[in-house]
């Protein structure tokens, strides 16, 4: 029997009028009178004794990377949990920040994790106060806000937890989001009339979620935010360890962190203004040849992490190879493609090696994600590790394969008919860093136009695009990269950017979906240099960035003087207007065929 059950018994439920006044709201007994009924949702049991509030004051939210921060917030700091019916010993967590009522602006707003985890516990639930949304956020019952879903995915080596994958998936966020829906009108003692306006917001792991609600629950929300959504799951970490394994070397990443430097030299001006970001990487990789930087020098500190000691040199003709073989992308032995990868820009995080000082030498260090989700989930095995030697682009192909025919219903996030979101007059804003160098942006580029190709076939590229952004809009981030406009090279060395970033994404949403404020470029925030702090217009795919002072631009070729020897060098052409252009070329390096596949791979 569920709490609401037990309470209706014992005839305790007594709903009192809302106070302004955060300590006399902020109580057990008046959440617990702000429950959905107990038939709310079917399946679902309310646990007795499981909440928890505590009023929190003069609350300072710091800004993040997509939000301003906001100081003198008062909220409800509440925990409850539920249980599956059936599932005695099931314990869902579900954790929110109910802001005063003063301080409430009739929002709602559901937030994602990260990795594994479905939950990035108080640092996401902040993102909605300084919108005045009721926040929410979830464990998935996992045991906890600070645990996730490698500890319970297996019952054991073979045997894997269903009900923990389907709540993983969708289903967790789902429950999460009507319930808090719910809770929170009841809270607030709104009426069915006055509008609540839901919306999501998560990155990463977390814009998966975002878009798996979009995917399955086309009604739950008014508004979704959705960054660099890892909707395929990262299993494609090893193009990095695949090709120096192919050409026999393997470089430290002071070599690898030379060579970016000299692509971001010889790309920044490709798209009109040399500033140091490369806001147009496919013309990064169609023109910058790594051949370039043979002979460069380069010279780091060591990098206690990677147990490289400190190192000098110049970049060798081997590590340009493999640098053009990584950014080729993974091919399998037809040379059919598998999967693209980053562009020369974009930092080679994802294909450091380490030293080991027991053999003196450099080894291949694949993402620890990779492993990690291919043993899980691939292999359903508890196992940290997995031998670079069982790895080929063959083998890739057809982990991805297993994981299509295996998860296509639940952790693969990838149906493309959100026709139900899109008639319930839902809004959509996916943005991606360009420099994204953990998931690349090719991965939701490809991933949209499937939208547009199933929703709009009728129309051509250009048409198609124009009436999704109606709803559904994707932005690439110049410079960005993952879930944080920061770029850290191989180094471990946060570098400020240049470009604009969406910190206010949720902002544009609001408007968007409040007051029908409709846009065509998403306001980004400068970060750094001259401009920093000024507002900039970030381009909507498939259009892309040109600079340029007059009507120069337009052409999508830019003006590619540099060798990459001298950085920084101005031009006399450049300008200060962005213009957003179409350019086919551009869009076919963003919607490649993976060709190595024989179903629909996208
Ligand atoms: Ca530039």
């Amino acid at each position: 029997m569920g709490l609401l059950k037990l309470l209706v018994v014992a005839g305790l439920v007594v709903k009192s009028t809302c106070s302004s006044n955060l300590p006399d709201f902020c109580t057990i007994s008046f959440v617990e009178s702000s429950f959905p009924a107990p038939d709310f949702f079917q399946g679902l049991e309310l646990i007795a004794g499981s909440v928890t509030a505590q009023p929190v004051t003069n609350f300072t939210a710091l800004p993040d990377s997509t939000h301003p921060g906001a100081t003198g917030r008062n909220f409800c700091n509440v925990t409850f949990a539920y249980r599956h019916v059936g599932r005695p010993s099931d314990r869902v967590n579900l954790w929110l920040y109910l802001p005063s009522p003063a301080q409430f602006k009739n929002r709602f707003l559901a937030t994602g994790g990260g990795g594994l985890s479905v939950t990035l516990g108080a640092r996401g639930l902040a993102t909605g106060l300084p919108y005045g949304a009721a926040s929410i956020t979830t464990d998935a019952g996992f045991g906890g806000f600070d645990s996730d879903l490698s500890r319970v995915i297996l019952y054991g080596s073979g045997a894997m937890n269903y009900d923990a994958l389907i709540a993983y998936s969708y289903r967790a966020m789902h429950e999460m989001t009507v319930l808090g829906k719910e809770l929170t009108r009841k809270f607030y003692s709104s009426s069915n009339l006055t509008k609540i306006y839901s919306y999501f917001h998560g990155c990463s792991e977390g814009g998966r979620e975002g878009m798996s609600q979009v995917q399955r629950y086309g009604t739950t929300f008014d508004g979704v935010s959705v960054g660099s959504p890892a909707i395929r799951h990262p299993i494609f970490h090893y193009h990095g360890p695949l090709a120096q394994r192919k050409h026999d070397y393997y470089p430290s990443v002071c070599e690898l962190a030379r060579i970016t430097a000299d692509a971001i030299a010889f790309c920044d001006p490709l798209d009109g203004k040399t500033d140091g970001v490369v806001a147009r990487t496919d013309l990064c990789f169609a023109r910058f040849n790594a051949s370039s930087s043979i002979g460069n020098p380069y010279n780091c500190s060591a990098v206690p992490q990677l147990g490289q000691p400190p190192i000098a040199g110049t970049v060798s003709a081997k590590a340009a190879v493999v640098a053009a073989e990584t950014w080729r992308g993974m091919y399998d032995s037809k040379n059919k493609l598998v999967h693209p990868f980053y562009a020369p820009s974009v930092d080679f995080s994802d294909s450091v090696t380490v030293f080991n000082p027991a053999t003196n030498q450099l080894e291949p260090y694949p993402n620890p994600l990779s492993p990690a989700v291919v043993n899980l989930l691939i292999k359903e095995v508890y196992s940290a590790t997995l031998p670079l030697d069982e790895v080929s682009p063959d083998v890739v192909r057809e982990w991805v394969n297993d994981a299509m025919s295996k998860y296509m219903s639940t952790i693969f996030t990838l149906w493309p008919d959100l026709t139900p979101f899109k008639s319930n007059g839902g809004k959509m804003i996916v943005w991606h860093g360009e420099a994204d160098a953990m998931i690349p942006a090719v991965s939701s580029t490809m991933y949209q136009d499937k939208i547009r190709k199933t929703m709009y076939p009728g129309l051509g590229v250009q048409q198609g695009y124009a009436e999704m952004a109606k709803w559904n809009k994707l932005f690439l981030v110049p410079g960005g990269s993952h879930c944080d406009p920061g770029t850290v090279d191989p180094l471990g060395v946060v570098k400020p950017n240049n470009a604009a970033w969406p910190t206010e994404v949720l902002k544009s949403l609001m408007e968007w979906v409040e007051e029908g404020k409709d846009f065509e470029r998403l306001e980004g925030i400068v970060q750094g240099g001259e401009k920093k702090g000024e507002k900039e217009g970030i381009c909507g795919f498939p259009l892309r960035p040109v600079w340029g002072s007059n009507t120069s631009g337009g052409n999508g070729k830019g003006k590619g003087k540099g060798k990459g020897k001298g950085k920084g060098q101005q031009q006399d052409d450049e300008g200060e207007e962005l213009q957003c252009v179409f350019d086919q070329q551009s869009f076919e390096f963003f919607t490649p065929k993976l060709d190595s596949f024989l179903v629909d791979a996208y």
